[in-house]
């Protein structure tokens, strides 16, 4: 016999390949033996916030959360998320990108791909509101998830509920009270939005404001409110009576403005503007329901004086010189100006005017216009004036001086006519 060892070869090959194969059959043979199969296992939570909605029905936000606790991925993940009769889910939901939603009212469909043994989904946040139900009664919200072969269903459904407390009002006015030191003539008034603190809407909106005696009515500044002022609107006396929407829970009212204007007060009276809130619906707590600005009247100052024309142009104010007249070719205006207070001066015909203002510093600022222009003069009272201004004023000012409730102080200006006078 002649040995062939190519052939040999070629056997022994085979029978290699063969034992190879056995023993790659016997390892996954022996597995089943001391280890349950490798499979997944979601787990679904369920999380509201908040946890107490207002008996006359409110929002919330369902967190639904999704872990794979198995030893094998998942297949592809279908959710639902089923709400409770009478609840819907809210605008605003923001899906994260690995979640692809279908909502519709009661329940929504979300599918997910594939989780890996171990992993976790970004958690789904979706807002729902609820209808008006029981102080006490529960709504219930839950998230069942269905992904292939399991180790475990029974973990599969995530579930949370809302309570229902009574609902509370509470409207208030936003600002502060505020006081204010001013003169007859003096505007001040009330400033305020009007905000619901409570859980639960309020019924419509009431305010009044009396007029204080010693004011007299300015004005109103109430879009989105509807107000009246009348004889017997503030209770019965004279006043404001403003009107809006009922608030929703958090909502503030448009802003509500009430002037009045100080006339006739003596200095020393205190004029409290004070406006009353009041809703149809029970209110948690009043005292926030009334605002109150106050006005101390100050005895006033003075500020008087001339604008005189230098006719014969010898720079001094003989007897006989007149006033500049007001208006467009003369004295355009006089602004008495200090700290945190400024009047536009009362400009008489004869070239005089005259001021009242706060305790305080002041100067006078002239404007005047062709064919005057200002002049240097002992008998003028001005520290800088520019007649060359590129517009058709020509400005000046006096020095300052500082005037206690009741003093007076004169302040002149000399101007020469282009024109012979
Ligand atoms: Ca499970
Ligand atoms: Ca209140
Ligand atoms: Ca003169």
């Amino acid at each position: 016999m002649s040995a062939n060892p190519g052939h040999r070869l070629v056997r022994l090959s085979v029978l290699a390949g063969s034992a190879l194969a056995l023993t790659m059959v016997g390892l996954l043979a022996t597995a089943p033996a001391s280890a349950a199969p490798a499979r997944a296992d979601l787990v679904v939570t369920a999380s509201v916030d908040p946890t107490e909605v207002p008996d006359t029905g409110g929002s919330s936000t369902l967190t639904v959360g999704l872990h794979n606790a198995g030893t094998n991925a998942s297949g592809n993940v279908t959710l639902v998320v089923s709400l409770a009769a009478g609840s819907w889910f809210g605008d605003g939901v923001s899906v994260p990108p690995s979640w692809q939603c279908a909502l519709v009212t009661p329940a929504a469909t979300c599918t997910h791909a594939p989780l890996a043994a171990g992993a976790t989904a970004v958690p789904l946040r979706i807002p729902f509101g609820v209808g008006a139900g029981t102080v006490g009664d529960q709504v219930v919200v839950s998230a069942t998830a269905t992904g292939g072969r399991e180790s475990s269903t029974a973990n599969n459904t995530g579930q949370a509920s809302l309570r229902y407390i009574p609902g509370t009002v509470d409207v208030r006015f936003t600002s502060e009270p505020r006081d204010h030191e001013l003169i007859d003539g003096e505007v001040f008034g009330l400033h305020s939005v009007v905000s619901n603190d409570g859980t639960s809407p309020s019924g419509d909106l009431t305010v009044t404001v009396p007029l204080p005696a010693g004011t007299v009515r300015h004005g109103e500044s109430h879009e989105g409110w509807a107000c009246g002022y009348g004889d017997d609107l503030a209770g019965g006396q004279p006043g404001w009576r403003c009107t809006h929407a009922p608030l929703r829970p958090g909502e503030n009212s448009s802003l509500l403005g009430i002037t009045a204007t100080i006339s006739g007060a003596d200095p020393g009276d205190v004029l409290d503007l004070t406006a009353t809130l009041s809703t149809t619906s029970t209110e948690t707590t009043l005292d926030n329901n009334t605002l109150r600005t106050r006005a101390t009247v100050l005895q006033s100052a003075t500020v008087r004086g001339i604008v005189w024309v230098d006719s014969d142009r010898d720079n001094v104010r003989d007897a006989g010189e007149p006033g500049a007249p007001p208006g467009d070719e003369g004295i355009y205006q006089i602004v008495v100006g200090g700290q945190g207070f400024t009047a536009v001066a009362t400009v008489n015909p004869d070239g005089t005017y005259t001021a009242q203002v706060r305790p305080g510093t002041y100067r006078s600022e002239f404007y005047v216009r062709d064919p005057y222009s200002f002049i240097t003069s002992p008998d003028s009272d001005l520290v800088y004036y520019l007649n060359e201004t590129g517009g058709r004023n020509k400005y000046g000012y006096s020095g300052s001086v500082t005037l206690a409730g009741g003093e007076e102080a004169v302040i002149d200006a000399g101007v020469v006519s282009k024109y012979l006078s």
